[in-house]
């Protein structure tokens, strides 16, 4: 943490053994350890430490570094290969575990999408996480956290890229057109009293095209494909994490409201014409926006209003 904390220069072992309390021997040990981990970290004898760069991975202390949240992501469980970070987090949330504790695997060889679909998750190119959440709401306000996320990827990855972001209802996160993000809210509840619910985000990050399979290829993209540059994942992921826990406690506070006026500004398909495939059948109508439950509104030719709950919505 002190090296990273200080870049430009060389940090003696007596100031790291001060701060942490161990000897400097076992901060040697240390620094050995996470140079095989991949950081090249120089070493002078007279002067110290100092981080020189650091690998290409999501370790834990590489994000707590960054991280300015003080529940989202202070416990980080950390995998190299895992079959999807949704079945961890669920196991670790029927365990107790605390809100806020966040599951990442660098590569899943099962990443689930909605209603059983696979979610294609490539080794080291993107971020694979589940976050655990316990908010004090009743079920049926659920899908609002959904939606909340969205928001918090929207204007994350807007303030981090600077390119325009869509939301399409209700989960997928757009970029001229193409699915850069994915949602999935998994719940565990109890009578009517939510126990803890599950939000698992896939963000393509460094892919480049030829990475994905070629049926993904005309409808996902990530973020260096569409920015032009290769983007620290640690950066992002901590930017969001601070982003969400900021919007989440203003949901925790003051309700949908605020989120909802935010998601408006961000979503694609208000007004438009949507076709909206339910497993009940396809209704197409003007999309009207969402109401105070997330909900999404479409009014059908004959002008009668119907509620979506659970779709995929294709723009006309
Ligand atoms: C989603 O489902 O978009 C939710 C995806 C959630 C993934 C995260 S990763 C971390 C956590 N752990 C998990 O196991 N899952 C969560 P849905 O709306 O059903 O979209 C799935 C569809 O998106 C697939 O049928 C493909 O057409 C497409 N798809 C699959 N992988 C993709 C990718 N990497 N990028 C863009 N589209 C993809």
């Amino acid at each position: 943490m002190k090296l990273y904390n200080n870049k430009e220069r060389c940090v003696s072992g007596q100031e790291i053994s001060d701060e942490i309390g161990c000897s400097r021997t076992a901060i040697w040990k240390y620094v050995e350890e996470i140079r095989e981990e991949g950081y090249v970290i120089d070493a002078q004898r007279k002067h110290g430490y100092q981080l020189i760069s650091e690998p290409d991975k999501l370790y834990p202390y590489a994000l707590k570094a960054r991280l300015r949240t003080n529940i989202i992501g202070q416990h980080i469980h950390y995998y190299d290969t895992v079959s999807s970070t949704q079945a961890i987090a669920s196991a670790l949330a029927m365990e107790g575990v605390e809100e806020g504790t966040v599951v990442i695997g660098e590569t899943q060889e099962s990443g689930k999408g909605r209603l059983g679909r696979e979610w294609y998750s490539q080794k080291e190119s993107g971020i694979w996480m589940s976050m655990i959440l316990r908010p004090a709401i009743p079920i049926q306000r659920t899908p609002q956290l959904t939606l909340l996320t969205a928001v918090a990827v929207a204007q994350s990855f807007s303030e981090f890229t600077g390119l325009h972001i869509d939301i399409k209802w209700p989960n997928d996160i757009l970029i001229h057109g193409k699915k850069i993000v994915g949602i999935l809210t998994e719940l565990q509840a109890e009578a009517d009293r939510v126990n803890s619910v599950i939000v698992g985000i896939g963000i393509n990050v460094n892919q480049a095209l030829t990475d994905f399979p070629e049926e993904l290829r005309v409808k996902a993209s990530s973020l260096a494909i569409e920015s032009g540059e290769r983007i620290n994942r640690s950066d992002l992921l901590a930017h969001f994490l601070y982003t969400f826990e900021k919007l989440y406690t203003t949901y925790l506070q003051h309700g949908f409201t605020p989120i909802k006026l935010l998601w408006e500004s961000f979503a694609v398909s208000i007004g438009k014409t949507v076709h909206a495939h339910t497993l009940q059948g396809t209704i197409t109508g003007t999309a009207l926006g969402i109401n105070e439950d997330g909900v999404l509104l479409l009014q059908d030719e004959s002008g009668k209003e119907h509620s979506i709950y659970s779709a995929d919505i294709e723009i006309e």
